[in-house]
């Protein structure tokens, strides 16, 4: 019996030292577990006389009982210990200002925005973006588009191309984005309304040009299609662009080996102070070449000439962004400058729309 008693003492004491979780476990087992000092009592139970067995089984019982609730109490004592000490070290400062995120915080580029704009514009008077590889056969880029073998334009020192085949064909970069009305002309019946838009490349780097740069093209092919109705659409498009009710347009006569008659464009504006006014004044600014498809074109592509006509333009996406957003310099546009972008670049949660404005 005080066998059993010096036991519970040093057990209650034990549970009492544990100073956590895992070291009152270990108390448990050593105590409790199947080869536990209290486990190792009952097994001298068998040799005893009946009655001796009754009290001292009766003893053990008790004893496991009383190591067993202080143990439980110990543990409560533990986790409310272990809780009071987590909120005391976890604790979040609530009067932190809260991070805006990359949503509100990062900037779309302008020629991004420009693109949108655009996008917006033409798909108002029904028009669909197509895309196409940047990288091109030298049939998609200058063949089928009329441009004959000596043209200036093919040559290496305008074009990049790539290494040659065995059977003499090279890939290149796409100069323009026509390869891709090439490629819808040949996959689509008219009427066909789409714009290009997308990255094209030329040999050539100054103040004012990229190797890399933006272009929309479109391209409307129907059995009517008229200069009428290219010289309407454009010039919703410039007062849309430009936001502004009117506008003065001129049209004059230029050469392109892909359309007839080949026009270039000029808007009229003015210059105020620094500002440029867009549909004011007297100075002229050329921003896009456009004509009526060439029937050679057209052919090319299996479209009969006899049956259908259609229009298409051209324009810089990177230039329209520096007249409409005033950027002087066209190389910032691709450094990759976070000031920069931060000064001149958009909100993505505000997409252009024309009821809500372009460029809100
Ligand atoms: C097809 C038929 C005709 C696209 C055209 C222009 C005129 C033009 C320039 C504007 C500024 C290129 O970025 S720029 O340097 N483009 O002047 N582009 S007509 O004519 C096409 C295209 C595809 C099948």
């Amino acid at each position: 019996m005080s066998d059993l008693k010096t036991l519970e003492t040093e057990l209650l004491a034990a549970v009492e030292a544990a100073a956590d979780l895992s070291a009152l476990e270990e108390v448990r087992v050593r105590a409790l577990g199947k080869k536990g000092q209290v486990s190792g009592l009952m097994k001298g139970l068998g040799d005893m006389a009946p009655e001796e067995r009754k009290s001292y089984g009766q003893n053990i019982n008790g004893l496991k009982e009383r190591i067993g609730e202080a143990l439980g109490e110990r543990r409560a004592g533990l986790e409310a210990e272990d809780m009071a000490q987590r909120l005391a070290s976890e604790q979040a400062d609530i009067s932190l200002p809260v991070r805006v995120g990359p949503l509100a915080e990062g900037r779309v580029h302008p020629v991004s925005q420009v693109m949108d704009e655009i996008a917006e514009i033409f798909g108002d008077m029904g028009f669909s973006i197509a895309e196409g590889p940047d990288i091109e056969t030298d049939e998609n880029n200058f063949t089928a588009l009329n441009i004959p073998p000596e043209h200036p334009a093919r040559q290496e020192h305008d074009t990049f191309y790539f290494g040659g085949q065995p059977d003499g064909s090279r890939a290149l970069l796409r100069t323009h984005t026509s390869p891709v009305q090439i490629r819808t002309m040949r996959k689509e019946k008219p009427p066909i309304r789409i714009i290009a838009p997308g990255r094209v490349y030329r040999c050539d780097s100054d103040q004012t040009h990229t190797p890399m740069f933006h272009q929309v093209e479109g391209l409307v092919i129907d059995e009517e299609t008229h200069l009428g109705h290219l010289k309407w659409v454009l010039e919703e498009f410039c007062k849309a662009f430009f936001e502004v009710d009117a506008i003065k347009m001129r049209f004059r006569a230029s050469h392109f080996p892909f359309t007839e008659p080949s026009l270039e464009v000029d808007i009229g504006y003015a210059k105020v102070g620094d500002e440029l006014r867009i549909g004011q004044g007297e100075e002229w600014l050329e921003i896009l070449g456009c004509g009526m498809v060439h029937p050679n074109v057209l052919a090319n592509v299996d479209l009969d000439p006899n049956v259908y006509q259609g229009f298409a333009f051209g324009v810089g996406i990177d230039r329209l962004a520096m007249l409409k957003y005033g950027m002087p310099d066209l190389r910032a546009f691709f450094a990759a400058d976070l000031a920069w972008l931060k000064h001149y670049g958009f909100s993505s949660l505000n997409v252009p729309t024309l009821s809500g404005g372009l460029s809100s």
